[in-house]
């Protein structure tokens, strides 16, 4: 009889030749020269077998452990080879067809409402102002009569940055900018981002957008200001809509009012949208305080106006009826692509 060895490898090689996949090749590995495969097997028995024995057994193993990896790593290559060549022929792309086309992307909601009140305020004559969001603390608080130690400026909804500077918290710093800078008669639009140090949840961001105008020149009254603030509001509901004012106070106004407008789910009914009032509240707004055109070198005996400030991300959530506002600064395409509407 052959030498087992002789016989081990001659029958591994059979499997090694018949092997229908790697996963075959390497059970014959393990069988053959795995830590208790057949190979290991003989060289346990060294201990005892004289010297010479010994050499010659050692030989011939590794012999045919030598032969057996060459055998089973080529038998591997021609596997793996056949596998390269049909994912080649299963994967492959024709130059030659026209390319698919770049996929249209669409304005972020807020920016489609930013931009429609930018038109409509450009075609009543205000100008639209851009400003720093990172802002003086004289710009977004001193200027509008809002001294240190007022409620508003609480450290807890200010952004702070180094050397006195902090993340604007309203677009008022942008129109304070304005009034220094245009001379009067003047309108303006200041739409832009904004930041509060808010704990998030569905209704309260940290950042969100805005948009405040203003008005100034002769004998402005709060007609005027409730003949544009009810046209901006037709302009937006694309109906009309019927406003109320009732007094509320804000340091860089005087007299200074929360706008209301009548439930548009309901007409004034009552329910649950309007909390069955009837009003929704819309916008704060009022007569410019004449403290604050006076620190922007504006003669308060000659000038007055107008202001009013517009929550451009709740106006964004009324009109689509988003229901968290955490969406909006998501970036979540499943979210974004249901406003295809305008492209850019
Ligand atoms: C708000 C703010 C309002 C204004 C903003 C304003 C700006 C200057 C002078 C006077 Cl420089 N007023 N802006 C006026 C009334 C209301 O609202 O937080 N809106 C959501």
């Amino acid at each position: 009889m052959d030498n087992p060895l002789i016989e081990l490898e001659r029958s591994a090689l059979v499997r090694v030749a018949a092997a229908a996949s790697i996963d075959d090749l390497e059970a014959v590995r393990v069988e053959a020269l795995g830590r208790k495969g057949a190979l290991a097997q003989v060289s346990k028995n060294f201990g005892k077998m004289s010297p010479e024995e010994r050499a010659a057994t050692g030989k011939l193993l590794n012999e045919v452990k030598q032969k057996l990896e060459q055998a089973l790593e080529g038998r591997k290559a021609e596997f793996e080879s056949a596998a390269l060549r049909a994912r080649l022929d299963s994967e492959w792309v024709d130059l030659t067809l026209p390319a698919p086309g770049t996929r249209a992307g669409s304005l972020h909601p807020v920016t489609q409402l930013q931009m429609e009140i930018e038109d409509l305020f450009t075609s009543l004559g205000f100008a639209v102002l851009d400003g720093p969001e990172v802002e003086t603390e004289y710009n977004n608080f001193d200027a509008l009569n809002i001294p240190p130690d007022h409620p508003a400026r609480d450290m807890q909804d200010t952004f702070w940055v180094e050397g006195g500077y902090l993340l604007r918290t309203h677009t008022s710093a942008v129109q304070v900018r304005g009034i220094g800078r245009l001379k009067p008669p003047l309108r303006m639009i200041a739409p832009g981002r904004v930041f509060r140090n808010e704990s998030v949840d569905a209704s309260h961001e940290h950042t969100f957008y805005q948009l405040e105008g203003m008005m100034v020149d002769r004998e402005v009254s709060v007609a005027n200001l409730t003949y544009f603030m009810t046209t901006l509001l037709t302009a937006i509901f694309h109906r009309e809509v019927t406003v109320r004012l009732r007094p509320g106070f804000f340091p860089f106004v005087e007299p200074g009012f929360e706008l209301d407008i009548q439930c548009l789910i309901c007409g004034g009914k009552g329910c649950p949208v309007c909390k069955q009032s009837g009003w929704v509240e819309l916008l704060p707004c009022g007569l410019v305080n004449p403290h604050v055109l006076q620190m922007g070198g504006i003669d308060p005996e000659e000038w007055n106006g107008f202001a009013f400030g517009l929550g451009l991300t709740r106006l964004a959530m009324m009109r689509y009826g988003i229901d968290d506002i955490r969406w909006l600064q998501s970036g979540d395409l499943r979210f974004l692509n249901q406003f295809g509407g305008a492209a850019l």
